[in-house]
């Protein structure tokens, strides 16, 4: 073997794998009984099936949309549509989800009944978020969010799946960019794992994730400010002050893509808002596949995530598909665009 892969082998053999991380820490789980480990194994095998095919976007013919509106009355994107398959596939096989719901599918797809199989857990996906970007080459995302299916409930129904945030016993995202990870939570810290397609693994890079106190940085489709809220304009207009002093201004950071936006803000500070617009009255990003899992992800790297009112994790959900305003990051930033939503601060 010569030097290179001697050094290579060595790099690698330096890191612990995601395998190895779940089974460390299986016992953290309550009713550990390794389903859950095997859970989050089948999901990071669809993520390394979707990262192939991104990794080929443009060679093999994934562009596009496929005429398909989505019961969001999005157009769907071909690769929207593969990723959803990839893990509907992945987690049928594991045999350890009972339930899932897409964002690309308008009802909830059982995976088992109640005769047969295993499986406990309830898997809610954005199986691509921010699709229309690969063909622009802009990193894209997938989003998970995990629930058990509440002890004596019968056939695995939807409304199985409309537990309140705080509910998860797992959540996380994929980000598809200049490199590929997997970041989860399981309720004890936040923990990222890069993969390596040369071994194909997940190994972790990221231990234990804090998201800063507070951030430099503010993600907003500004083309949207004449709808918002009066509170919202004041607050950007205070974000744009020359005010040395108070760190004034910040940074805009908009990508289009949630997932990349979230996990800049996570590992650097900063705020991602998508409030009510006139074209999204009740906001653009879905409580139960977007905003609830990585609410429990910053909140359990120590940052936050509200409606502008309430926390997110504290919202009762009605429909799977439902939509809500959304600020999450960086605590402190969180808290002072909510003063200025409150009305309780001004531009002076
Ligand atoms: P707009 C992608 O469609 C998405 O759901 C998020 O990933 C992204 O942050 C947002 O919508 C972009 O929406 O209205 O600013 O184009």
């Amino acid at each position: 073997m010569d030097g290179n892969s001697d050094v290579r082998l060595e790099e690698i053999g330096a890191y612990i794998t995601l395998e190895q991380f779940i089974i460390e820490r299986q016992e953290e789980l309550a009713h550990s009984t390794g389903a859950f480990s095997r859970l989050i194994r089948d999901l990071s095998v669809a993520a390394k099936i979707v990262n192939w095919h991104m990794r080929r976007a443009g060679i093999t013919d994934v562009f596009g949309d496929t005429g398909v509106i989505n019961v969001q009355g999005e157009v769907q994107q071909v690769m929207d549509a593969l990723a959803h398959k990839e893990f509907v596939r992945a987690l049928r096989r594991g045999g350890e989800c009972c339930l899932i719901g897409s964002e690309e599918h308008s009802e909830a797809i059982p995976i088992r009944t109640n005769d047969d199989g295993e499986g406990n857990y309830i898997v809610l996906l954005d199986p691509l978020d921010g699709s229309s970007n690969i063909e622009v080459n802009v990193s894209v995302g997938t989003i998970f969010s995990i629930y058990r299916l509440p002890d004596g409930w019968g056939e695995p129904t939807v409304e199985a799946a409309l537990q309140a945030g705080y509910r998860q016993v797992g959540a996380g995202y994929i980000v598809y960019g200049s490199s590929t990870i997997l970041v989860y939570t399981t309720g004890h810290g936040v923990n990222g794992f890069t993969l390596d397609p040369s071994v194909g693994e997940f190994l972790l890079t990221h231990p234990d994730i804090r998201i800063p106190e507070d951030g430099k940085m503010y993600s907003i489709n500004e083309g949207n400010y004449n709808s918002f809220e009066d509170g919202l304009r004041k607050y950007i207009k205070w974000i744009q002050l020359e005010r040395e002093e108070e760190g004034l201004p910040l940074s805009t950071r908009y990508i289009g893509s949630f997932v990349a936006d979230f996990h800049r803000n996570l590992l650097k500070g900063g705020l991602y808002m998508y409030p009510a617009t006139r074209k999204s009255p009740n906001g653009k990003l879905r409580l139960m596949y977007e905003a609830n899992p990585l609410a429990f992800v910053v909140e359990q790297a120590g940052g936050a995530a509200t409606n502008g009112i309430q926390p997110i994790l504290q919202l009762e959900p009605e429909k799977l598909h439902q939509r809500t305003p959304l600020y999450i990051g960086s605590k402190r930033m969180v808290e002072t665009a909510h003063q200025f939503l409150r009305g309780d601060r001004d531009l002076k």
